[in-house]
């Protein structure tokens, strides 16, 4: 396979005026025909004297049936199929029609890329490059083309045919559209006809058909357009589409307060199906869900599930502008839209709840997935320079790294003027499929300030570290902070440049007080609260005059650069942790606190084993937590998330190499002890938070329900632990305490355990989307005291199970997925079998669906970070992986670049 580079771009030779197609559906069997309106792009390139260039177009697994330029037949020496499938028509006019007719087979598409067939439906996904799997077309998002689609489809089995757009005319008897000769209906079978208006790229065409329920709703925009909602599902399915339509209304209406963007078209769809390599797609007005992000309900959902579908639906409709109506130029762009995308949804989301809760969860997740990519084989910049396979870039760099990037050109510029530059950027290039650099020039033309070197964020991969020193002068009164940035070498980029790091930072006095601040040379009041230093250098002092005590720096307010902060000793943490008037530095301080406990604790179980792990928690965090308990009341949901410890896999990422099977007995250890020193506040907050009332989805019983199930976690480890959990389980309130009560029970070997996952698969074994959680909860289950084989064997087992599919997606990640990432001792196991156990599934999943397994590959690639003989089993797993014949791209892609 052979790479695509940034640097080879070339605007499209052709482009496509507009498209026809008509589908005849059939499982085995459909017919695609095609009429695209084309001519010779005036831009594209040709060296003078060439012959004019042939016309190509991508195809991938099509059968060609017939093929007609300006009416004509082509017979076969006119044209031509390359080995990649593609379609080859050397001689072309430089204005034409071309009618194509291909067959192609949804029922046996596994692939979940382009056209195919979940349960006895239809639906498709084209991005990136699913759409030349349903016709030959030039497949780049810059050629933007508009669509007309006829969908003709048997009746009966088929009665919903839905695609891009306004539907304009249905009808089910022979010869009744304009133009359609009597006779080409056959019985049984009827048909719809659906125009968008608006030129789209084809990876935005969808097409949905079969036997599916609305749940419809209604929006009118501010300026007066009525929207048809509606919320397809399968029968059945009706009673769980509540949320996720309530959610779709707030964002259309935020999305028209906060950035003055309405709704385009008469109709908005949403189709939801199981079978889904993705969470969602954007597609212009028929937006296609994974069903984990549309169905909820109390006793089926989580409170996390219904903020995934909160964001997710949001994310998705916020494409319309961002993504649909200005769309990315080539895929090197894709956070143009997804960086972009994401930022939009992270705001939503935080103006919907609590802004600070939000702001740390996001914090986390992407220093759970983006910080461990940027530090490992496949780490690349948020606009890649080159690709083998697009599908593999839809990555946590892309989406969540770029929306830091968005988010720090909002903090620099500020909020007014960043608005200015959204309205800009729209005006320029609404229509158009643009570059990153188009959206930072209308930020800078909007705001007046200088994104040149800022830019740099977009082009160099790794994670900024920035290191602090500072000094105090009484006698001067002056405060000097020094802060460094260094960017360590990632693959093809072994040095890097120093870039302007946003530092919103504040400084306190001991007692906890906001000191005013005024830098030296400045010709202002010093006046107290956050302010946004620029470290644009390698090394930088920053002197701040009239400092009146010896300050606490509180630095990185918001998370408002993705860097991690070194040099902050521990009793500057705790002070932090306790006084900071930014929650984010406040609970970031108590869990970089909580890390250097960790740490100590590994260097000495290293050295001393066992014994190391005897003695009392750390005194620091034992207060801490305690004051955390104790103010719970003021905001659950923020104690909720300070209560955590870091994550076993965050502590692996701050050691050189990492020890998983000592992080492990660390982190129970302490939280052992902690749920031993805390009992009595842990089973007051647990009691006193017991909610009797209706199942409430707002941020107050989100946050009571988070605190309550994070004393649970802590008191399962302590006396009556487990029929407390077992309690709650039996009580099933909602699937929140619910899968609560099993996650703890599933970490204990006792007959609770067994019989509560027993009782909620035979509950739930015919809900695929809660049949998911039972795996997975499994998948990461870690049983003290029990042997490792005998874990891995039982988690082995349920690959086997008869309710495991190897076709779904959602199954394959809720086993394979949730192991490799959230069963770190048990997937680290030193004798490979975590290890063997994954590299099974990506070798029996890739031809199935190269997609999915290349994203299993993931976490084989961090051989790097582990010591002998977990590095050689990593490698010997991927070895045995690149050794199959035929794999995917993708798959090709992730093995070869984790053994480079
Ligand atoms: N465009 C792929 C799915 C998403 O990011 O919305
Ligand atoms: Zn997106």
């Amino acid at each position: 396979p052979h790479a695509v580079h940034r640097g080879d771009y070339q605007p499209p030779t052709f482009l496509v005026d507009a498209v026809a197609l008509h589908f005849e559906l059939d499982p085995a069997a459909t017919l695609v025909r095609s009429r695209l309106v084309m001519r010779r792009n005036p831009l594209a390139r040709e060296s003078a004297g060439e012959r004019a260039a042939p016309l190509r177009l991508d195809g991938e697994s099509l059968t060609l049936r017939s093929l007609r330029l300006d009416g004509e037949a082509l017979t076969a020496d006119l044209y031509r199929l390359e080995p990649d499938g593609a379609l080859v028509i050397p001689e072309v006019p430089d204005h034409f029609v071309l009618e194509v007719e291909v067959e192609i087979a949804p029922a046996a598409n596994t692939e979940l890329s382009g056209l195919y067939t979940s349960g006895g439906n239809y639906y498709t996904q084209c991005e990136a490059e699913g759409f030349r799997r349903i016709t030959f077309f030039p497949d780049r998002p810059d050629v933007m083309a508009r669509f007309t689609t006829t969908i003709v489809a048997d009746r009966a089995s088929c009665p919903i045919l839905l695609s891009n757009g306004n539907p304009t005319e249905a009808g089910d008897l022979p010869g009744e559209l304009p133009g359609e000769l009597p006779g080409e209906l056959a019985a049984g079978r009827h048909r719809a006809v659906w125009v968008d208006p608006h030129p789209k790229p084809c990876y935005l065409f969808a097409l949905v058909a079969g036997d599916l329920v609305a749940v419809r709703g209604r929006f009118t925009t501010r300026s007066g357009r009525e929207v048809a909602l509606a919320i397809w599902v399968r029968r059945g399915d009706e009673d769980r589409c509540g949320h996720a339509m309530r959610s779709l209304k707030e964002s259309m209406r935020w999305d028209e307060e906060v950035f003055g963007l309405e709704y385009d078209l008469d109709v908005f769809n949403i189709a939801a199906l199981s079978d889904f390599n993705m969470g969602a797609m954007e597609n212009k007005g028929l937006n296609v869900f994974n069903t984990k992000y549309v169905l909820a309900r109390p006793d089926t959902a989580t409170d996390a599930d219904y903020q995934g579908i909160e964001t997710v639906i949001a994310h998705e409709y916020f494409h319309n502008w961002t993504g649909n109506r200005v769309t990315c130029r080539d895929w090197f762009q894709l956070s143009l839209k997804e960086g972009l995308t994401v930022f939009r949804d992270q705001e939503f989301s935080a103006d919907m709840g609590s802004r600070a809760v939000k702001r740390l969860r996001d914090v986390r997740g992407l220093r759970a997935a983006q910080f461990p990519e940027d530090a490992g084989p496949m780490a690349h910049p948020v606009r890649p320079d080159s690709y083998i396979e697009i599908d593999n870039f839809y990555t946590p760099t892309v989406y969540q790294k770029g929306a830091e990037v968005v988010r720090m050109m909002h903090t620099l510029i500020g909020a007014p003027a960043f608005r200015k530059g959204m309205d800009l950027y729209f005006e320029r290039h609404d229509n158009q499929a643009v570059t990153i650099e188009d959206f930072a020039q209308a930020m800078q033309d909007a705001s007046g300030i200088d994104l040149s070197h800022f830019k740099l964020w977009y082009a160099q991969a790794g994670t900024p570290e920035v290191t602090v020193s500072d000094s105090y002068d009484p006698s001067t009164r002056r405060y000097v902070l020094t802060l460094r940035q260094s960017t360590p070498p990632t693959p093809g980029q072994p040095v890097k440049r120093p870039m302007p790091i946003p530092v919103a930072m504040g400084l306190l006095d001991g007692e906890g007080r906001e000191l005013p601040l005024r830098l030296a040379g400045e010709n202002t009041t010093p006046a107290p609260g956050t302010r946004v230093l620029v470290l644009e250098e390698a090394e930088q002092r920053f002197e701040f005059e009239a400092v009146d005590a010896p300050p606490v720096p509180s630095l990185l307010r918001g998370y408002s650069a993705p860097v991690k902060l070194l040099g902050m000793p521990p009793e500057r943490l705790r002070f932090l942790a306790a006084h900071d008037t930014d929650p984010f530095v406040r609970w970031e301080s108590g869990q970089q606190y909580a890390t250097g406990v960790m740490l100590d604790l590994v260097a000495r179980h290293q050295r001393d084993g066992e014994a190391a792990l005897a003695a009392p928690p750390d005194a620091g965090l034992a207060e801490a937590m305690a004051a955390t308990l104790a103010g719970a009341a003021a905001d659950p949901a923020f104690a909720a998330e300070a209560l955590l410890l870091p994550g076993e896999n965050f502590v692996a990422d701050q050691m050189p190499v990492a020890d998983p099977a000592a992080i492990h007995a660390v982190r129970e250890a302490l939280r052992a002890g902690l749920a031993a020193r805390l009992a009595a506040p842990l089973r007051d907050a647990y009691d006193g938070l017991a909610d009797d009332g209706p199942y409430r989805i707002d941020g107050a019983s989100i946050g009571r329900r988070a605190l309550r199930n994070a004393c649970l976690g802590y008191l399962a480890l302590g006396p009556g632990g487990v029929a407390l959990a077992r309690a709650q389980f039996d009580g099933g309130r909602n699937m929140t305490d619910v899968l609560a009560a099993l996650a703890v029970l599933a970490d204990t070997d006792s007959p609770e355990r067994t019989e509560a996952l027993a009782a909620f698969h035979a509950r739930w074994r015919d809900d695929p989307l809660v049949l998911d959680k039972w795996f997975a909860i499994q998948a990461m289950a870690r049983r003290p005291g029990r042997a490792a084989p005998d874990d891995l064997a039982d988690i082995r087992a349920l690959y086997t199970h008869p309710d495991f599919d190897i076709r779904n997606p959602n199954r394959v990640r809720s086993l394979a997925g949730s192991f490799a990432a959230g069963n770190p001792d048990r997937f680290h196991d030193a004798g490979g079998a975590g290890y063997r156990f994954l590299a099974d599934v990506v070798i029996a999943l890739d031809p199935l669906n190269g997609q999915t397994a290349a994203r299993m590959v993931t976490p084989l690639g961090a051989w790097r970070r582990q010591a002998e003989p977990r590095a050689a089993l990593m490698r010997e797993a991927l070895a045995r992986i690149l050794a199959v014949p035929g794999l995917s791209r993708g798959t090709y892609e992730k093995v070869s670049k984790a053994l480079a």
